[in-house]
């Protein structure tokens, strides 16, 4: 589960004044006692983050938090750390405990995150004190949030799960690709398996990918690189769509006749976060860059620097061919994410280890610093100068008039 697809898992935080019983739900849900509880306030000192499945809605993440109000030493440290939880979580959880009446600790809540996200109130029935239960009801009435009156010492956890699922409903997933295979015709993976490829697995983008084709039975052949002329040789008929990853483009593009269409699996996944046009204006940016300009390479999962690294030495070779100009570089690994300088480019991963959240607080980001950005992918595909073809098979006219920026 802690591998299944962070693109398609929703973020789902659990937030509270200490002793609300946020951990004791978070057990409750999924079914394990792995969460420390206890009657003392500031218990959970850390986000404490949980893969579960929850079906029939999909994978999701729970976080769960330190108290809102959490005032002992550390305090400041860890509402902080609540603060960063908040800002990757579509979907957030207010508990309430019938043993204190909500205050401004919910209120502020309330209003900092309403407009934002999906907030979700969830009442443990902690005492049988009915004029606190009232007061919380009233007050997730008044916002019109939904919320359920729970006790997770006699209730099973599988009552939440359905009022969680009731309430995620409306943001279930759209398509990854397979609304863009014509009808009746297959597909071809073309998947390398090089120095870089994670050990016995495919990486997430291209598991994706093939989930989806096989649950709507389009026939699908994957293949290696080296196996694409043979296997085109093969086929009766010419496939429908080719997707590769993206490393490859201009071996792809050399082997594939020009009337087979052609993208990549981080440029699905680029329409598939609706940041098609955003990273077409990062493009534009690259040949207005200046010489020294800062550019910020950011790669979410940490692996060793294996030869040849995409991010160390790959980006820097194409940035410097396709300008002839060179830059100064800083490269940002893992999931945290703290920028100190002004960039003038940032060039992002297919970003597979992050949540749509993750990417999306990022992107925010560098819109609001005005700072260009475009992905790994469509990098290679510009490189490989059919960045135009790549896009077309996502209805890419409508970019044409941006490609030669
Ligand atoms: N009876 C009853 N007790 C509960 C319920 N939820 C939590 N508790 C109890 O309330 C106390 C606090 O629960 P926790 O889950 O540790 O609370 P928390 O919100 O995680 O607290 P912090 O980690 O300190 O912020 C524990 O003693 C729990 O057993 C509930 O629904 N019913
Ligand atoms: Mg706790």
């Amino acid at each position: 589960m802690e591998n299944s697809l962070r693109i398609y898992r929703k973020t789902i935080g659990i937030f509270g004044r200490c002793n609300a019983g946020k951990s004791t739900l978070l057990n409750n849900i999924t079914g394990e006692e792995r969460a420390i509880t206890s009657p003392l306030p500031g218990t959970t000192t850390d986000p404490n983050r949980r893969a579960f499945e929850l079906l029939p809605f999909g994978p999701v993440e729970f976080i769960d938090t330190p108290g809102l109000d959490d005032d002992s030493i550390l305090g400041e440290i860890r509402k902080a750390k609540a603060q960063e939880v908040l800002k990757i979580c579509s979907i957030v959880i207010l508990v309430g405990n019938t043993k204190v009446s909500p205050g401004e600790y919910e209120l502020n809540f309330i209003e900092q995150n309403l407009k934002k996200k999906t907030v979700i109130g969830v009442i443990n029935k902690v005492s049988d004190k009915t004029e606190n239960l009232e007061l919380w009801q009233q007050l997730f009435e008044k916002f019109k949030i939904s919320y359920l009156v729970h006790d997770c010492k006699k209730d099973d956890g599988s009552i939440v799960r359905e009022f969680l699922v009731q309430n995620l409903r409306d943001s279930l997933t759209k398509t990854v690709v397979a609304d863009i295979v014509p009808l009746g015709k297959s597909v071809v993976l073309v998947i390398p398996i090089d120095a870089g490829a994670p050990k016995g697995r495919i990486i997430q983008p291209q598991m994706l990918v093939l989930r989806e084709l096989l649950d709507n039975y389009i026939v699908t052949h994957v293949v290696q690189p080296e196996n694409l002329r043979e296997l085109l040789l093969n086929l009766k008929e010419e496939p429908g769509l080719v997707i590769t990853d993206s490393q490859v483009f201009a071996k792809v593009r050399d082997i594939l006749p020009e009337n087979i269409s052609l993208t990549s699996f981080s440029i699905l996944m680029a329409r598939y976060r609706g940041e098609l046009s955003i990273f077409l204006e990062g493009i534009q940016k690259i040949k207005r860059l200046r010489e020294g300009a800062k550019i910020g390479i950011f790669e979410a999962c940490v692996h060793h620097v294996q030869k040849d690294d995409i991010g160390s030495e790959k980006i820097p070779a194409i940035l410097k061919k396709l300008t002839g100009r060179n830059f100064s570089y800083t490269l940002h690994k893992g999931r945290e994410f703290k920028i100190n300088e002004k960039l003038d480019l940032a060039v992002h991963c297919g970003g597979c280890m992050l949540t749509n959240e993750e990417i999306h607080q990022r992107i925010a980001y560098f819109k609001e610093q005005g700072i260009k950005v475009i992905n790994y992918g469509m990098l290679f595909a510009y490189d490989a100068g059919i960045l135009e073809r790549a896009l077309k098979p996502l209805g890419g006219e409508a970019f044409a008039d941006r490609f030669n920026g």
